[in-house]
């Protein structure tokens, strides 16, 4: 995740300029704070950079993992990601706003802003999933251009993986940076996003955590918000991210509701499984939390105009 952010935030691309809005006019409460699954530095800049000019959580949080998306040498999200075992690159996007509105969209191919997509779906329609072709023509309704998103290098590593042709998704290896980005604003307001390719070489149509409210995501502005990366199927199973903010709204801490998340995962495998799983949360006080089943999972959260990455989470 290298990309410099100079000029991000006047990026001319319609879907990641469109549509930021002032919060509200009310006098700031809290200092913003946003953190990160990973290592993404310049998302997190973006978003607490944003917030502490008065812009919303929400559009905070989609204009700070727009960067990813755009980000080429991030290869499990938008742009350049790793495609499916058939060579289609589907991605996977959620985002959850302080009032419990929710929008998500699936299996899209060709639409580089996919987070912002499930904002408008949450904004401008009914409904909170769109998957698949509706999903990107409601994408072309709304003014988002079509991208080719895999590039030359991406098809190279298919082509490669299709000589060996072994699925084994090991996260940590070639399946992390997913981005899943929680924002507090400076009203004391809560939103969250999560983006992604999903897994590389996986099924075609297979949907992971990433754009399932509750699993990759959930906000719920009187509690905390949480979001998950790792292996998808585990994180569906336990509701990962609902869990976390469930536990919280009972009086846990962020870190020792992210513990408990694995520890739930953890307890219907035998023995430590090989596959990752990392989550992390907050509350509305603006404590952290985050935890993971191995070593490697790294996060990144913003403090006093300063991005900073934490190298790895604590491991079960
Ligand atoms: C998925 N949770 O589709 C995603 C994968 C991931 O970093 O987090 N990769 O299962």
């Amino acid at each position: 995740m290298g990309m410099a952010i100079s000029g991000f935030l006047g990026l001319s691309s319609f879907e990641a300029k469109s549509q930021i809005t002032y919060a509200s006019k009310k006098p700031f409460k809290s200092s913003p704070f946003s953190i990160g699954t990973w290592n993404c530095p310049e998302a997190i800049l973006i978003s607490g950079q944003l917030m502490q000019s008065g812009i919303s959580a929400l559009d905070a949080v989609v204009k700070g993992v727009a960067f990813e998306e755009a980000n080429e040498e991030n290869t499990t999200v938008g742009f350049g990601a790793s495609p499916d075992r058939s060579g289609r690159i589907t991605l996977d996007a959620c985002v959850m706003d302080d009032k419990g509105n929710c929008g998500a969209v699936m299996a899209v191919e060709n639409i580089m802003h996919v987070a912002k997509l499930a904002q408008k779906v949450m904004e401008d329609t009914p409904h909170v999933y769109l998957a698949g072709t509706g999903a990107e023509e409601f994408a072309y309704s709304k003014g988002f251009k079509k991208t080719t998103l895999l590039t030359p290098p991406a098809k190279k590593r298919w082509e490669a993986w299709l000589q060996k042709s072994k699925y084994s998704p090991k996260i940590n290896v070639e399946n992390h940076d997913t981005i899943g980005m929680l924002c507090l604003d400076a009203y004391g307001n809560l939103s969250g996003s999560c983006t992604t390719s999903g897994l590389a070489y996986k099924m075609k149509g297979r949907v992971g955590d990433s754009p399932i409210i509750g699993s990759g995501l959930f906000v719920d502005n009187e509690v905390g918000a949480a979001t998950a990366t790792g292996l998808g199927e585990a994180v569906i199973k336990t509701v990962g991210s609902f869990l976390i903010v469930e536990l919280m709204r009972n009086g846990w801490s962020p870190q020792k509701a992210c513990e408990e998340a694995i520890k739930r995962i953890l307890s219907k495998q035998s023995g430590k499984p090989d596959f990752q799983v990392g989550f992390i949360a907050i509350n509305r006080a603006g404590e952290k939390g985050a935890y993971s089943i191995h070593k490697g999972f790294s996060y990144t959260y913003f403090k006093s105009g300063k991005a900073i990455n934490i190298s790895s989470a604590s491991e079960y």
